[in-house]
């Protein structure tokens, strides 16, 4: 069936109002730009004109300004899932213009295909190639692709020429059965490939294909500070130690890392400290340090959902397809993120937190306990499964005002339960085998900023009883001193202990 090219423009006018409009991608990777700019436009003139429009979406994970930014700035969207950072877009969501679902990224896809979630009316997919037979070749990130391209009524391609043809091969597409006919998914290395290098669609759902040559929207790293810095040697530092106790096997275990400057700078540590052996990667995204722990031997290989690197390594790739294609391989999110294979291969999960309590809680997602940041994004997929899971965190917020250390976290993502290590820029809080009160101490004595130990341990100290000694009256002066005084020094226990 011949492929039908048309503007972004008419490629707009297959998405009605009320329409759930799932899309390529994972994180500004593989994310199409041009429609939904176009979906964008037509929502503010119909609004113009007294009408509704409004979409619900699917996504990977968060987007590109010219996908999230331009339909927030629309207010074009009704529901959101599972996971964003837009700063207009939080602001829609923590005002409640839109309707937001944070979930595990391991599991939208499957929600889908179950139908918790909906309808999939249209799949707007960004692709480095499509063919008449159905096979589209995805760009620098897979997300939900397959499932929203065989679950939508219609599907639109965004064919990007700044992602060359030749990059057919560095995908691997594969989607399990459903229950009660689902199987083990038989990935027992990183490098295995189970599927394949294309997502493969029925041609006649595609209504149109819309030719661009729209640059990635690839962020840059802030250069690292001492805080960073200090993070990313406490991390490798650690690991050292673990494969020295033989706590972890001297081959090492493939790693998983988040997203942002902190991992990015614990994978430059850990490539550096040649006392860890060349590793490979499982993990969501695959950011710039990997790439040059690639290109130095130090990473062996990576497998991800998406190239989430600056512009000029994604062109660094791209010029180099020889030496990255067989070390790079891009899958959907729910091969990517499944617990099932981050169980199986032992993962080292490395996740950033917003805020921890001193008995062991992460709070990765809601700023004082009710706006929303970002979303859990893939941190529970990993983080519950991982052989051993690492949170980070800078000890302090706001130039110190913030203690990221708290009596009881504002919003619990990750409990006690899952959390094994958390290290800051002051050390590394082991928690594995302790109890409530044992944690509490190793946190406060390794991790917490000094200014704030003393309060901290004047919380441990007012002599509540019980496994965990938690004050319920106390518990939230940190937040409560924030909220008055702006900064968290300023609790005073004698007001909450009567
Ligand atoms: O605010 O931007 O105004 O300066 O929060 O904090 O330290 O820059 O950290 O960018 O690494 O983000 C948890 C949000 C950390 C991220 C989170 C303020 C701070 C700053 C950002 P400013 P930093 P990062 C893989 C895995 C969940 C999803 C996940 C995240 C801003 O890592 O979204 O792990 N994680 N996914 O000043 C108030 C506190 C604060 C605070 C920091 N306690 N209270 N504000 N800030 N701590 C990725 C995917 O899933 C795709």
């Amino acid at each position: 069936m011949a492929l039908k090219f048309i503007t972004a423009e008419e490629a707009a006018m297959f998405v009605n109002n009320d329409d759930n409009v799932g899309f390529s991608g994972f994180t500004p990777a593989g994310c199409p730009k041009v429609v939904p700019t176009a979906i964008a436009k037509r929502a503010a003139e119909e609004h113009a004109k007294g009408n509704p429009f409004k979409i619900g979406m699917f996504t990977g994970a968060s987007t590109g300004d010219k996908l999230d930014g331009e339909l927030a700035r629309a207010n074009a969207i009704k529901f959101r899932t599972p996971y964003q950072s837009s700063k207009d877009l939080r602001t829609l969501l923590n005002a409640h213009d839109t309707e937001y679902f944070d979930m595990h990224l391991s599991e939208l896809a499957q929600s889908l295909r179950y139908g918790f979630l909906g309808k999939v009316n249209v799949a707007i997919v960004e692709a480095a190639d499509v063919t008449e037979n159905g096979e589209i070749i995805p760009t620098s990130g897979v997300g939900i692709t397959p499932t929203i391209c065989r679950l939508a009524d219609r599907i639109i391609v965004e064919l990007n020429d700044k992602h060359p043809k030749a990059i057919r091969g560095m995908h691997d597409i594969y989607e399990p059965a459903d229950p009660p006919y689902r199987r083990e998914i038989p990935v027992y290395t990183p490098s295995d490939r189970i599927g394949t290098p294309f997502v493969k669609v029925d041609p006649a759902k595609i209504v149109g294909v819309v030719k661009t040559s729209e640059p990635n929207e690839g962020g840059s790293f802030a250069p690292l500070d001492d805080v960073t810095m200090a993070i990313g040697k406490n991390v490798a530092a650690f690991l050292v130690e673990e494969i020295k106790a033989g706590r972890l096997p001297k081959e090492f275990v493939p790693l998983q890392s988040g997203v942002g400057n902190v991992a990015n700078a614990v994978l430059g540590c850990m490539g550096e400290n040649k006392e860890i052996p060349a590793f490979n990667v499982y993990t969501e995204v695959i950011q710039d340090a990997v790439i040059s722990l690639m290109k130095e031997g130090r990473v062996k290989f990576a497998s991800g959902c998406s190239l989430t690197v600056s512009n000029e390594v994604l062109d660094e790739i791209y010029s180099n397809l020889d030496f990255f294609k067989d070390k790079l391989l891009l899958r959907p999110q729910e091969i990517s993120n499944s617990p099932e294979v981050a169980r199986r291969l032992g993962l080292i999960a490395i996740n950033t937190a917003l805020e921890a309590d001193i008995f062991g809680n992460i709070n990765s997602t809601h700023v004082s306990g009710v706006k929303m940041m970002n979303g859990i994004g893939g941190s529970g997929d990993f983080t519950r499964s991982a052989m051993l899971s690492i949170f980070t965190t800078p000890s302090t917020a706001k130039g110190g005002k913030i203690s990221a250390f708290v009596p009881m976290v504002s919003h619990m993502d990750h409990s006690e339960h899952s959390v094994k290590v958390i290290i800051s820029e002051y050390g590394v809080a082991d928690l594995r085998g302790k109890s409530p009160i044992q944690r509490a101490r190793c946190i406060i004595d390794n991790c917490v900023h000094p200014d704030y130990r003393p309060l901290l341990n004047e919380y441990l100290e007012m002599g509540v009883h019980g496994h965990t000694p938690q004050n319920l009256k106390a518990c939230f002066a940190f937040h409560d001193e924030l909220a008055k005084t702006g900064d968290m020094h300023n609790v005073d226990w004698s007001k909450y202990n009567d």
